[in-house]
């Protein structure tokens, strides 16, 4: 018997249609464990999912994404059809799944036509009303970074029929006369203290569902199943062209500041992850952004749990040596990222980033010498005032970081396009011609129909002041190239390896050119003909084009899971199980629960 969900959340492919296409995607997702299908599902869908939970509504989350991915032959179709929850949800909340979301909201509404349609996160929030305006698939768009109790109320109201849309903060819907309307956005979260991303829930829900694909968060999981903690929502800092900057949060989701999840809290979160699975373990978020003094308290908090897992910290500007050697002393194998986009420090300050060259020296000089096991630098193509020979440049300094801590094999360095949107609400793209940005893209449709180009140049929604599409493309080419070279010229990949993701670039680098001269064919038969004879070699180049993903894994001896964790897990969901079956024998009418918020006094 299929198990009840009142409320499922899928999490759509980029391109709904990926498997029939040829698109070449490009290096778009080379720096993070996704596909350039963007598989992975947002951390917010676990917190939601755990939230409603609590209040005693049975959640699933689907990742239809990889279920595609993973099945040439699931039809998502048809398991939309045979659901039969109160509600369904659908993340928009990276501007490229678009495509994908929206085509999702259509199967939804095509297959049940009376099961309402909410959409969410960041992108839905920036373009809530172009949503509700313009798709009449799509019913309800929750905006804000704060979902979690108007997604209740919500819910609520859909359970029962009862109350009013109007009075439900954060939610943008359509009206009886199909007028769309905005309620004020006033929830907001001031701390992250109630919230927890917690993967016993999670494992407990793939067990009540059956469904390990479902809930599984990137293709690759399962060989190297990383985990996230965060400790943030919004952000100090304003990078241009970030959409989850300050400028973003304050100006579209009325974040003013952010909101952090209490140290010592965090820290059990930490400890309670590494009690039952040794997996990598990343902080979401610089944990000094808050403030030393947080940062301090949560390595003292952390010093304490004696954490064996390989924990990755993100900084945003280099952190000072006491943390570091605070960290040393806390986490025997700790990681660190950091992107300072440019070696320029003109461009790295105008985007965003305030600190030297000198800064960011002395802080590997430091991280390493305290037993770093890894750090890993990005830096960024497509940034307001880098040109082509800057991209160069920047592949110029990785060599003499390569040269200078050459006696280690424990620093890498990435080079990537900003692609494949500039992120909307952003500064830069909200201001364009101060930034020395072209924008091809504005609306959901413009961005919607930008994703089904072939390939990811005729994808990028942008040009600048400093560099056309071409030139991002070719210098993205180019200096990735130089890169794998230095790699193997160091000796951090060894000659096999090197020449295999060389050869990949320039087949890559080939195929655009291909691309393009196909796109100049004006007979459309034959132009699409032509592209879609080009599907398997496009296939063979859509992942690992610039770098190898392998190389941002962490060296992790081995992985496993807590065999009493699992256990526990699964008869607690048996039990669940049991008591909702006697439940649904005894309840008859449905109540609000979203009332017990204010007895509870939550904020
Ligand atoms: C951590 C992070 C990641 C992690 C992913 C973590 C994850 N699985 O969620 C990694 C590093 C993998 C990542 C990758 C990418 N990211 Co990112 N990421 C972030 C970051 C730094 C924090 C996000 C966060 O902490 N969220 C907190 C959790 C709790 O909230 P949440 O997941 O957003 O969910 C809440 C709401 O959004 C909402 N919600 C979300 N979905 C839904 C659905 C429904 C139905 C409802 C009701 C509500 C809802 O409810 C939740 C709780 O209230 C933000 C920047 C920032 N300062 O926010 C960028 C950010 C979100 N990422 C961004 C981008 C562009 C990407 C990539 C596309 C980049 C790329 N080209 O590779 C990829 C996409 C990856 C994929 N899907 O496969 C942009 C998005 C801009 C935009 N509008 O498109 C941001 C804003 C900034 C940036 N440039 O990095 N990212
Ligand atoms: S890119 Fe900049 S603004 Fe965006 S989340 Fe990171 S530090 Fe904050």
């Amino acid at each position: 018997m299929m198990r009840h969900a009142d409320l499922v959340l899928l999490h759509p492919p980029s391109i709904y249609d990926f498997r029939k296409r040829s698109v070449m995607f490009g290096p778009v997702s080379d720096l993070i464990p996704s596909t350039p299908i963007f598989e992975m599902y947002p951390i917010g869908f676990v917190v939601l999912s755990e939230y409603l939970g609590k209040y005693g509504y049975q959640v699933r989350i689907i990742n239809v994404a990889l279920k595609m991915l993973k099945g040439k032959r699931y039809d998502p179709e048809k398991e939309i059809g045979e659901l039969n929850p109160m509600a369904f949800g659908i993340d928009l909340h990276w501007m490229p799944h678009c495509h994908g979301s929206i085509a999702l909201a259509e199967i939804c509404k095509r297959r049940h036509p009376k099961i309402p349609v909410i959409f969410g996160g960041l992108s839905s929030s920036y373009f809530h009303k172009d949503l509700i305006d313009n798709y009449p698939d799509i019913d309800y768009v929750l905006r804000g970074d704060s979902t979690e109790r108007p997604l209740l109320q919500l819910m609520d109201y859909i359970r029962t029929g009862d109350g009013d849309l109007a009075q439900i903060p954060n939610l943008t819907w359509r009206d009886k006369d199909g007028k769309t309307r905005v309620n004020p956005l006033t929830n907001v979260l001031s701390d992250l203290n109630g919230f927890i991303v917690d993967f016993s829930y999670v494992m407990k829900k793939v067990m009540r569902y059956r469904d390990l694909k479902g809930y599984t968060p990137y293709a690759n999981w399962l060989e190297y199943p990383a985990t996230a903690v965060l400790n943030v929502r919004g952000c100090t800092h304003n990078c241009k062209i970030c959409g989850g900057s300050s400028y973003f949060f304050k100006k579209s989701v009325n974040r003013q500041k952010p909101a952090y999840r209490d140290p010592g809290l965090l820290a059990d979160e930490i400890g309670k992850i590494s009690k039952n699975m040794n997996t990598p373990i990343m902080i979401i978020g610089d944990i000094l952004q808050g403030g030393k003094g947080y940062g301090v308290d949560l390595l003292n908090a952390l010093k304490k749990k004696r954490i064996k897992n390989p924990v990755g910290f993100e900084f945003f500007v280099p952190p000072p040596d006491d943390i570091l050697e605070m960290i040393a002393d806390a986490i025997p194998h700790f990681n660190i990222e950091m992107s300072p986009e440019s070696h320029d420090e003109g461009i790295r300050r105008f985007f965003g980033r305030p600190y030297g060259n000198e800064e960011l020296e002395r802080m590997l000089d430091t991280a390493l010498r305290l037993g770093c096991d890894r750090i890993d630098l990005f830096f960024i193509i497509g940034v307001p005032r880098q040109d082509y020979k800057s991209v160069i440049d920047t592949v110029e300094y990785c060599d003499r970081l390569y040269k200078r801590f050459a006696h280690t094999k424990r620093l890498l360095l990435f080079i990537s396009p900003y692609a494949p949107f500039i992120d909307p609400g952003s500064e830069a793209y909200e201001n364009p011609e101060k930034f020395g940005y072209r924008i091809y893209c504005k609306t959901v449709e413009e961005h919607r129909k930008a994703m089904e180009q072939p390939s990811w140049k005729h994808i990028l929604s942008y040009e600048t002041e400093w560099m056309t599409r071409d030139e991002i493309v070719e210098s993205s080419y180019e200096a990735a190239l130089k890169l794998n070279q230095m790699r193997m010229d160091y000796g951090l990949v060894c000659e096999r390896k090197g020449l295999k993701t060389q050869k990949r670039i320039i087949r890559a680098r080939e195929t655009i050119k291909e691309i393009d001269r196909i796109m100049a064919i004006k007979d459309k038969h034959e132009r699409e003909g032509l592209l879609l004879a080009l599907r398997s070699k496009v296939r063979d180049l859509n992942e690992n084009t610039i770098c190898d993903k392998k190389d941002l894994e962490w060296p992790v001896r081995f992985i496993r899971m807590s065999v009493w964790w699992v256990i526990r897990n699964w008869w607690h969901i048996e039990i669940e199980h049991r008591l909702e079956r006697w439940k649904a024998l005894i309840t008859k009418k449905p109540v609000r629960v979203s009332h017990l918020l204010e007895k509870e006094g939550e904020k």
